[in-house]
């Protein structure tokens, strides 16, 4: 029938198969939208060269102001050549705790065309104080026929060293020389200099239809960076692949294979498994190895970057003059960048722990998020208009299903104008905000980059008033095409722009909001329509004439922190912000979460949202989800189910969908699915004491919220290359179901001690993989033995209404009949934890007894107290045979031990021992002693 009827019709024919394919073009990654290695000339090159031929060498070595200094000059200097390479100047400060900083940059005093660009604002304000004075040089030869090498102490144990020729710096044990990090250990370094443009030179590069002027000419630097005792290499987000690199080069892998690449790009569909960078990039690789622990590595450049991990055996046709150690188990890597300086941090570990320590040293760590976003938010693109706002709203109370906060998408703006409301849509927004806030709950708006070129808007009208804008090539504000059309960006390099950009969030300019809003960044890549590679042409010009290659990957950072200063400022530094971005950055971490993005509704995207958070996490961010349910296309009901039930772990979790999705709000997949969402979500709201702990350990040292099982177990090499499974803490592991009518799972648990599942309790022996049959009503999660986690078992609307709530204490004991937790409060909104006003317990169980320890600074509980008890102490792991009651001091109140469930409502039938009603204050010291 449709054959016929077709075939009358040939217009409508051809209409319908365009149409389709327009669909199927739509449907897929654009991969020719985005240039790959050999189209972007300096990583073709940089690829290309071969091993052994840097020709530098360091001279001049000395100790200056506390530094190593050096030049590096050519070996042979070619004396045809009409612009001889100039000498760069090397430097090498030590830093406390193991960090070693080695820069190289064009020599100033020779008058280079322009100073290269060094990323502002990126390194945290505390860390050069921690710069050690080095004295001294001690002069070596590493092997017989080496030249002279230089040796500063670096910590404890270990060492710089600068080898003058060939020119190489590594860290290593004092003790035994056994390398830990080196740069340039296979001679790939390289620095194009700035220079004057040679005749009949054409420094134009084009990419399909745009044409980047280029008017510095070639500026690319690149090295090789080994890792000693890795068995695999991590981080160097942002990107949808395995948390273990693949090797991207050298044998056996594919002859195509794509280096990493970090250039924060709106990728519209991104592929589940790809070296393609995504929305954010950060340049710190971590290694990992049974050999010698963790060591990481750091560059601190902005412009577009590649990276090759290379597989072993890479350069085994090189007659190069390679000066590495053969006997060395190492990890050979490459990296390109297209501008910039070299800046790079060693970071020597060596636990991962301390990797992630000392990498958060310098950048910062993540910043303590009031309580509520640490809860679950709904958000859709869109939330329609205020109707739709309050039935969403009243829903989840109608369902018993706590949320924190509702998010509206650009649709809730005046043509695209932020920071404005479609007022037919949204007449009134304080009133809605005031809704929701009666009931603990919040809302975010959208907050995107592009800013709408037309005159009556006030912010286009100031902005170019002002030059607040990027300039284009030819000095005029750059026009691009984004949502609102023709659109321009502000500088955000320019601290003033920033500044004045803050200040559009202030209550009174940021018209329709009140202080329960909050914001988010989409679209800060910059996402640009019409440029290249839907982004920002490279020569486009900032504040000092800064281009935009040399610090693109860094806009979204400015843009976040110019919001979450704006938050800031608006509630005179007395609330935290709350600013999710899209585009991040080194440093991303201190201004509030990012997200992964894009991602689609199928499972093998819910299978890779665990090594995406994993690999933020060890990169500093460890405030990061993806969203629940898939970005694109209409997830199954047992997708968004097995997505809830993982979401509910990520540290951020937030449902989202595509506007041509079907809406997928928790109640619309039947009474079945409705009741177990919502029992996913009831168990983030239980945890929140215990991820609340976790961010401000993250706040504190930089360690993750969520993390890979190696950063627990790292001498456990079953864990090294585990994708599949997270640690929330130090005691939580929870694996995702990634597949369809799952019918079993297995799990790795780490470790020598036992497991005990969440819901039944059961104990599992760690060492092993078992296969558990898949449950419908949860995915595998366990709680570590040998420790005590705070749960809020109570369930309200939203977190907010849970903070006087008790507490329960579920005590896991291991073989030692011992366990140990720890329980961080502060007031869930403010700054004033910075200054003392906070409670920190460290709960023990040994010997029977369990005992409340004040970890804060004893003026702390004068500055912060809670009325909170524990309601409920619950044991695993604890046999009842003769235990019968227990003794609360001080008061020696006696409480019956009886067994209990370990989970109130629902769940696996489970027997556990229970205190019940034990009634002491969380702030307080007591114990209670089992008889
Ligand atoms: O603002 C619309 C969307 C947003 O919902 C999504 O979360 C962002 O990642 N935004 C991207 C722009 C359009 C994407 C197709």
């Amino acid at each position: 029938m449709v054959a016929v009827h077709t075939m009358k019709h040939p217009r409508l024919l051809l209409q319908i198969l365009l149409l389709i394919l327009l669909a199927v073009s739509v449907l897929s990654w654009k991969k020719e939208e985005f240039r790959n290695c050999n189209q972007a000339p300096f990583c073709k090159r940089a690829r290309s060269r071969k091993a052994g031929t840097c020709n530098l060498r360091a001279s001049h070595v000395s100790i200056s102001d506390g530094d190593l200094v050096a030049k590096l000059i050519p070996k042979e200097a070619s004396s045809e050549s009409e612009d001889p390479m100039k000498p760069l100047v090397l430097s090498i400060s030590a830093y406390q705790d193991g960090i070693m900083r080695l820069k190289i940059d064009e020599d100033q005093t020779l008058h280079p065309p322009k100073k290269r660009f060094e990323v502002p604002d990126v390194i945290v304000d505390e860390f050069p104080s921690k710069r050690l004075w080095l004295q001294r040089l001690k002069e070596e030869r590493i092997d017989e026929d080496s030249a002279v090498s230089s040796v500063i102490y670096l910590s404890d144990g270990y060492e710089g060293v600068l080898r003058h020729d060939p020119f190489e710096v590594f860290v290593r044990e004092k003790e035994n020389g056994k390398r830990v990090l080196s740069i340039n250990s296979n001679g790939l370094f390289d620095f194009e200099q700035l220079r004057k443009k040679q005749e009949g030179e054409d420094w134009e590069e084009r990419f399909r239809s745009h044409t980047d002027t280029r008017p510095y000419g070639p500026q690319s630097i690149s090295f090789d960076v080994s890792f000693y005792g890795a068995d695999h290499v991590y981080g160097i987000p942002e990107r949808a692949s395995s948390l273990a690199l693949k090797p991207t080069r050298g044998p056996g892998v594919d002859e195509f294979s794509e280096p990493y690449r970090l250039f924060n790009l709106d990728v519209f569909e991104f592929l589940s498994d790809s070296p393609f960078g995504l929305y954010g990039s950060i340049p710190f690789m971590v290694s990992h190895g049974k050999a010698r622990g963790s060591s990481g590595f750091f560059w601190l450049n902005a412009a577009e970057m590649q990276i090759d991990v290379l597989s072993s055996g890479w350069n085994s046709d090189d007659s190069s003059n390679q000066s590495l150690p053969l006997e060395e188990e190492r990890i050979d890597t490459l990296w390109m960048s297209e501008a910039g300086i070299v800046d790079t941090f060693f970071f020597i570990g060596p636990g991962p722990k301390d990797v992630v320590r000392q990498y958060t040293s310098v950048t910062g760590t993540s910043s303590m998020p009031q309580l509520f976003a640490i809860a679950y938010h709904q958000c859709r693109w869109n939330y329609r208009d205020e109707d739709d706002v309050f039935n969403v709203d009243s829903k989840f109370d109608e369902h018993d299903i706590p949320y924190d906060v509702l998010w509206l998408d650009i649709e809730h703006t005046d043509g695209k104008k932020y920071f404005t409301w479609d007022r037919v849509l949204f007449p009134n927004p304080e009133e809605m905000q005031g809704k929701l806030a009666s009931k603990g709950r919040h809302m975010v708006t959208i907050v995107d980059p592009h800013i709408k070129r037309d005159d009556s808007y006030y912010i286009h009208k100031e902005a170019s008033q002002k030059g607040h804008y990027v300039k284009d090539a030819t000095g005029k504000d750059y026009d691009g095409w984004c949502w609102p059309g023709s659109s321009s960006y502000i500088d955000v390099l320019n601290p003033e722009v920033r500044s004045w950009w803050a200040d559009k969030y202030s209550l009174k300019n940021y018209v329709g909001s009140t202080p329960s809003l909050y914001i988010w960044n989409d679209m800060n890549e910059p996402s640009v329509f019409n440029g290249p590679e839907v982004s920002m042409p490279r020569d486009v010009l900032h504040l000092g004439g800064v281009e935009h290659r040399e610090l693109h990957n860094a806009y979204g950072l400015y843009f976040h922190m110019a919001t979450a200063d704006g938050l800031f400022k608006r509630g005179d530094g007395k609330d935290r912000p709350f600013v999710l971005s899209r585009a991040h950055f080194a440093g991303s971490q201190r201004f509030g979460a990012v997200w992964t993005g894009d991602n689609t509704a199928d499972w093998d995207q819910l299978k890779v949202s665990v090594p995406m958070i994993l690999s933020h996490g060890i990169t500093g961010m460890a405030f990061t989800g993806a969203d629940v349910g898939g970005f694109f296309g209409n997830p199954e009901p047992e997708l968004l189910l097995r997505w809830y039930q993982l979401g509910a772990y990520y540290p951020f979790f937030r449902g989202h969908a595509h506007h041509d999705t079907k809406r997928r709000e928790p109640w619309l997949f039947g009474e079945r699915n409705t009741e177990l969402i919502r029992e996913a979500i009831h168990i983030r709201y239980m945890y929140l004491p215990y991820f609340y702990t976790l961010f401000r350990e993250a706040n504190t040292s930089g360690i993750p919220v969520a993390r890979p099982l190696w950063m627990e177990f790292p001498s456990d090499e079953k864990t090294f290359a585990n994708d599949d499974a997270l640690m929330i803490g130090s005691n939580l592991l929870v694996q995702g179901i990634f597949t369809e009518r799952a019918k079993h799972v297995s799990v790795y648990l780490p470790g020598d001690q036992s497991w005990y599942d969440l819901r039944s309790g059961s104990a599992y022996s760690g060492g092993l993989t078992h296969k558990f049959e898949a449950m419908e009503d949860s995915i595998p999660a366990f709680q570590r033995a040998g420790s005590i986690i705070p749960r809020k078992d109570r369930f309200r609307r939203s977190s907010t209404q849970m903070e006087n709530d008790p507490y329960t204490l579920v005590i896991a004991l291991n073989s030692s009949h011992g366990a140990e937790g720890e329980l961080y409060i502060d007031d869930g909104r403010s700054f004033d934890f910075l200054g003392g006003a906070y409670i920190h317990r460290r709960f023990i169980f040994s010997r029977g007894t369990l005992t409340s320890l004040n970890l804060a600074p004893s003026s702390a509980t004068k500055k912060f107290s809670s009325d909170c008890t524990v309601e409920r102490i619950i044991f695993v792991g604890l046999s009842s045979a003769g235990l019968k009651s227990a003794l609360v001091v001080p008061g020696d109140k006696k409480l019956q031990i009886e067994s209990g469930p370990l989970l109130l409502r629902a769940g696996a039938p489970s027997s556990a021992l229970t205190i019940r009603k034990p009634n002491v204050r969380v702030a307080d010291d007591w114990s209670i002693k089992i008889l």
